[in-house]
């Protein structure tokens, strides 16, 4: 915790967010009655096995909440057996192809997953998600089955694929593809959830471009960012069609000598990410309720705010790289209607042009890039630039000054305890 706070030291606006964020929101949390044993189970699996998305999911409204923790539990549970390299492709590829089945079957567990696979304690206890599923309205349920099957025979498809294998993904168009399997399908999924509860539109089931970029923008975001962590377990994300302009291997953008090519791959990937923002946007802006909102924008400008960081740096290449919690938690205070969204989408779009080089081969489209999001603001928000979005004004300066006072004593305080603290994660750890 005291970390978070040092690391925002010179963001004093960031410390304000992270006291708002600690001591000041409204206790979410509903609670589930005891004798609910499966549920409550499941809730535990949901803050086990995410850090992204189990509090946005958590603050979802009562008709749609509990779907959409099963509906990821269940995907969580087909994307563990997906990473797992020690089930053989014999084992794996009818596992994933029949896994949407098992949600029938009541009492299934697995627990032949590899001892290191961080959620194999989900599939261990998979006969308590399959309950709760089954407690479902049939047409959730359908839903959920429904993408279950395609990402299950997606997945395998890749997975017994001989050249992906060896090279991982190949063109762009693979990339897209393989980028739809696993994320497009959740947004696709999540669209037809949220139309059959009622809090939105039927009709928003029927955009399923828009809901694909949504995952597509997401997953994409991952994929740059675990650059280093993916090839060490010797995972090739990065289409090939990308690096092979300026290495012969994905693994030489890491090593001394090749720092330019590595930073301008870093830039045509980061490109290629940056064409889905106009159809993420638009998605944003015809979405009603407002936890859905705040559930669907939050990991967007995570995502955002992470290209922005990443675009230029080199770090990709010898570390993890992630945003400020205290970043983090700004992002989480604002994302509250799609003027502010936008607002934080233009933000970090101009810190890219700020870094972006005319001797970066991509200069032109990367401006031409960011200059859309200026557009579809004018475009779809006229009034944009007269709506003043809650400011960091005036009056927070001068708190500034009370409350860096306030955090020295806090400081001490914690500093002092922190080794006493939980070994555990923290409570919020979005996109960590
Ligand atoms: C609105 C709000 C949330 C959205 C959305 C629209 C559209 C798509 C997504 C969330 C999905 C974004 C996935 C991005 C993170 N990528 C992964 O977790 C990778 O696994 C993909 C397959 C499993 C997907 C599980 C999932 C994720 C988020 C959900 C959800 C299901 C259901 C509901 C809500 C959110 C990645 O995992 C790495 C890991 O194991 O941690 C991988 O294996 O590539
Ligand atoms: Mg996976």
């Amino acid at each position: 915790m005291a970390s978070s706070f040092l690391q925002s030291i010179f963001h004093p606006n960031e410390i304000v967010a992270l006291i708002q964020y600690k001591f000041f929101r409204p206790p979410p949390i509903h609670v589930i009655p005891p004798e609910q044993k499966t549920k409550i189970r499941c809730y535990e699996f949901l803050n086990e096995t995410s850090r992204s998305f189990a509090s946005v999911i958590q603050e979802l409204d009562d008709g749609i909440r509990d779907a959409i923790c099963i509906f990821y539990l269940v995907l969580r549970g087909l994307d563990t057996i997906e990473d797992d390299m020690s089930i053989l492709i014999e084992k794996k590829e009818p596992l994933l192809r029949n896994f949407h089945k098992t949600l029938y079957k009541k009492g299934w567990t697995f627990d032949e997953s590899g001892p290191n696979e961080k959620d194999r304690q989900l599939l261990v206890e998979f006969n308590v998600v399959i309950e709760e599923f089954l407690r479902l309205e049939r047409q959730f349920q359908d839903v959920i089955v429904d993408i279950t099957n395609k990402m299950g025979n997606g997945m395998a498809d890749y997975a017994k694929d001989a050249a992906h294998n060896k090279y991982g993904v190949m063109t762009n168009k693979d990339f897209d593809l393989y980028c739809h399997y696993v994320a497009g399908l959740v947004g696709i999924g999540l669209s037809s959830l949220f139309s059959i509860s009622g809090l939105e539109k039927p009709e928003l089931a029927n955009d399923t471009e828009l809901s694909n970029s949504m995952g597509l923008f997401l997953q994409k975001t991952n994929i740059i960012r675990d650059y280093l962590d993916d090839l060490s377990g010797n995972r090739r994300f990065w289409p090939k069609e990308i690096w092979s302009i300026y290495v012969a291997d994905l693994a030489d953008l890491k090593k001394p000598g090749y720092e330019t090519k590595a930073i301008n791959c870093l830039s045509t990937i980061i490109l290629n990410a940056l064409q889905h923002i106009p159809d993420c946007l638009t998605y944003l802006n015809k979405i009603q309720n407002r936890s859905i909102f705040s559930f669907c924008a939050i990991p967007q400008v995570m995502a955002i705010a992470t290209l922005a960081l990443l675009f230029k740096n080199y770090n990709v290449y010898t570390s993890v790289v992630k945003i400020r919690k205290g970043e983090t938690v700004k992002l989480i205070l604002k994302c509250t209607d799609i003027y502010e969204v936008a607002n934080i989408f233009r933000y970090y779009t101009r810190v890219i042009i700020q870094k972006n080089d005319s001797k970066d081969p991509n200069f032109m489209k990367i401006s031409m890039a960011c200059g859309k999001v200026e557009q579809w603001c004018q475009t779809n928000l006229p009034d944009i630039d007269s709506y003043s979005p809650q400011q960091d004004n005036d009056i927070m300066i001068f708190l500034i000054g009370f409350i860096l006072s306030a955090f020295a004593a806090y400081l001490l305080h914690y500093v002092n305890q922190e080794h006493l603290d939980y070994q555990g994660r923290e409570s919020l750890d979005v996109f960590d």
